[in-house]
């Protein structure tokens, strides 16, 4: 088959492309590693669209975009279960320590020094926060639903197609919860929204599990409660900084840390990857891509 495209760069810095090339770019395909912020992107002086390489978009600035008339797409649905898969793994091994009890039988202290401890926490009689309950939230929230805890949700609107309660604050939800699921998007609007004061109400049992965006959650807050005993634990599978996470974090046994991997299967990002190409090919040969974000409904020419 005829190639789609004429590929140029691999990630390297948008700024060292030659600028006769820059000016030749029509479309880019970016993953939340590389942000394309409104300097980044009128380096390309004829863009037509960003085809962004996961759901979450905040890594690019899709405002700029729309005052261009540049068109960025995402990637929804096709990694929601896989992430929703991943969400309630590392809510399991969050509550009952399952990573920690690894560790303990490969250090073979299972035979030098007995049965791993009973682990504080449990899954059983918790209620389940969720904040985002969008795409992956619901995903989410049925998982939950199958293992027995109740769920309730905030979010900046009601859900009309869920029962769950809604609360129209994160601190009403915090109070109302002991367990934090956040599956929010970054970027300016959830900013830092998980902080001290929400930490608190969950209460000393409370956990937080974070497959969002790390940002959601003002992480120096996270460790000040974890330390303190605020809260319990802590599942975290996004960070603040990627790839850098806070030695007090990498320190505490009651946290379980994964590198980002929510969607990170074979199966999973391949259909991503397809997506990606199929809103590049729909817009240079249809005129339209699948998946545009919501700030920039472009079609081609219109
Ligand atoms: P989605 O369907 O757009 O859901 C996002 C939810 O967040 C919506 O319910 C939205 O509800 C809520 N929300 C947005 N802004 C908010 C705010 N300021 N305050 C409170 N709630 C807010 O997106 P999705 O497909 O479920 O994906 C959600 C996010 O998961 C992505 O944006 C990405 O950051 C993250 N993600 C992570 C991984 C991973 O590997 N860990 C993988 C995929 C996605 P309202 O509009 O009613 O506020
Ligand atoms: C990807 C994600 O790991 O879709 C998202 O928002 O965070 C993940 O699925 C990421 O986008 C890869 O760059």
């Amino acid at each position: 088959m005829a190639p789609h495209f004429i590929l140029h760069g691999d990630g390297g810095g948008l700024a060292d492309m030659p600028e006769d090339l820059r000016a030749r770019v029509r479309g880019i395909a970016c993953g939340a590693h590389a942000p394309l912020d409104a300097a980044a992107i009128d380096l390309f002086p004829a863009l037509e669209i960003v085809a962004s390489f996961g759901v979450g978009y905040d890594s690019v600035d899709a405002a700029h975009c729309a005052t261009r008339g540049i068109c960025v797409t995402n990637t929804p649905d096709v990694l929601t279960e896989e992430v929703a898969d991943t969400a309630m793994g590392l809510l399991l091994m969050t509550a009952r320590q399952l990573s920690a009890a690894e560790r303990y039988l490969r250090a073979g202290r299972w035979v030098s020094e007995g049965p791993y401890p009973l682990t504080p926490a449990t899954l059983r009689g918790r209620t389940l926060g969720i904040l985002g309950l969008g795409r992956i939230g619901k995903a989410i929230a049925r998982r939950a639903e199958a293992f027995g805890l109740a769920v309730q949700y905030h979010g900046r609107s009601r859900q009309a197609d869920v029962a769950y309660p809604y609360h129209d604050t994160l601190l009403a939800l915090a109070e109302a919860c002991d367990t934090l699921m956040v599956v929010a998007p970054g970027g300016a609007g959830t900013q830092a929204l998980v902080n001290a004061e929400v930490l608190e109400a969950l209460g000393p049992q409370g956990l937080v599990i974070n497959v969002g965006r790390g940002t959601v959650i003002d992480e120096a807050a996270l460790v000040a409660a974890l330390q303190a005993g605020t809260i319990h634990g802590a599942g975290l599978d996004v960070f603040e900084d990627e790839p850098h996470v806070p030695q007090a974090l990498m320190d505490m046994e009651r946290v379980v840390l994964l590198p980002h991997v929510g969607s990170a299967s074979v199966h999973t990002r391949n259909a991503m990857g397809e997506l990606v190409a199929d809103n590049l090919i729909g817009w240079f040969r249809d005129g339209a891509p699948r998946t545009p974000v919501p700030e920039t409904p472009f079609v081609k020419g219109g």
